[in-house]
């Protein structure tokens, strides 16, 4: 049971912040929101410090083991980091990217092995067709140096001359590989099922649609779900096992959705959002036959990189999502209560600069990525640890 006053925030102590460009160069900020009403003594404001060096627009990140981190930037390099000393490796083999606008290389997942020990790393990036791009996933070996056997698994069918919304996330568990698309700016395609844009799709770790996809009438074979505008977040809930993911939506309107397999989410017929230039959008927020978000920022916070807390150094955080905003430079709390998100906080403002992901370490504290010319990694930890 969680007691209400644990998530009543009320200041925010922002000490120091020296730029730290070499490795483990230290950078130490007491920047969390302090838990004034918390009633364990343990509460001390925890400390962010960058890890390594800077990185020029980092996107996303994933473990290798509780020491190692993978680490993209959207320019196309994929880093391996030591979460320790801040030393990296420059990992290659990895797909040639078009870093134009919001392409470039955009997320990595993990898979071990359980059975071997081998350890397989895909990537999620755009991809040049001709004069088009689309949102593009490979699949390699990594062996402790490079990436060997890399193959392209999947190449979403809706190639565009837009240079936006490509998405893209990915998730992985023993059974599937997850990915959310984005729709590239052309809306109606999210409500188009034979094409993959504005979709979240499932896949087998070999990159075929997975057997039980919902495969209705005219849907291509890896939509696992439709109608979705930009999502950036993307999330299995170890609870439920259940896919959560989040997306962007236009001047508000941005959602957070519990996927549902053959499930239409609504862009662009319904959403809590407007035009840009003003003028709302389809039908109003909500129809039969598509489904609603659980949660609803507006204005937008333009959310990117989500995980369920799940560790022993912040035990009040335990189930609950943490969410990145780029807009705000913020990291939010969503509290869930009887599995659906009650309430929100902002944990983080302004500290690092637009929060790109987010992720939970071995150990319990969080990392961020800020996607900044000058970004970098970031480790949010309770004072000593
Ligand atoms: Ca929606």
């Amino acid at each position: 049971m969680i007691h209400q006053a644990m998530f009543s925030f009320t200041a925010i102590t922002f000490v120091t912040r020296n730029v730290a460009k070499s490795c483990m160069a230290p950078l130490i900020a007491i920047i969390w929101i302090v838990l004034a009403s918390i009633n364990t003594p343990t509460a001390a404001a925890p400390l962010i410090q960058q890890i390594g060096a800077t990185l020029s627009h980092p996107w996303g990140m994933d473990f290798l083991d509780d020491q190692h981190l993978f680490v993209t930037e959207r320019g196309g390099n994929l880093y391996l980091v030591n979460l320790l000393t801040g030393e990296r490796d420059t990992i290659a083999n990895v797909p040639t990217v078009q870093a134009t606008r919001q392409g470039g290389m955009l997320d990595v997942a993990v898979h071990q092995n359980p059975d071997d020990g081998s350890v397989t790393v895909y990537l999620c990036y755009s991809l040049l067709i001709g004069d088009k791009t689309v949102t593009a996933i490979d699949k390699a070996k990594f062996g402790g140096i490079d990436l060997t056997d890399r193959q392209t698994i999947f190449k979403a069918n809706n190639q565009e001359i837009s240079a936006i919304h490509y998405g893209c996330r990915l998730a992985i568990d023993q059974q599937y590989l997850y990915a959310s698309l984005g729709d590239r700016g052309n809306r109606h395609d999210a409500q188009n099922p034979s094409l993959h844009g504005g979709a979240v799709i499932r896949l087998l770790h070999d990159g075929t649609p997975a057997p039980n996809n919902p495969n209705l009438r005219g849907w291509a074979p890896e939509i696992l779900s439709k109608g979705h505008r930009n999502p950036q977040g993307l999330a299995i809930n170890p609870e439920t096992g259940v896919l959560w993911a989040h997306e962007h939506g236009p001047r508000g309107g941005d959602e957070i959705n519990i996927i549902n397999a053959g499930h239409n989410y609504g862009w662009p017929k319904v959403s809590h959002g407007k035009e840009y230039l003003g003028g709302s959008i389809g039908s109003g927020t909500s129809a039969p036959g598509l489904t609603d978000p659980v949660w609803v920022w507006t204005p937008s916070i333009a959310p990117s990189g989500m995980a369920f807390y799940k560790g022993d150094m912040f035990p009040f955080l335990n189930g609950h999502l943490l969410v990145g905003s780029l807009k705000f430079k913020q990291l939010y709390l969503v509290v869930l209560e009887n599995g659906l998100p009650a309430r929100e906080s902002v944990m983080m403002d302004g500290a690092i600069g637009r929060v790109r992901d987010v992720a939970i370490a071995y150990d319990g504290s969080v990392l961020l990525l800020s996607d900044e010319e000058e970004g970098g990694l970031y480790r949010i930890a309770e004072a000593g640890q």
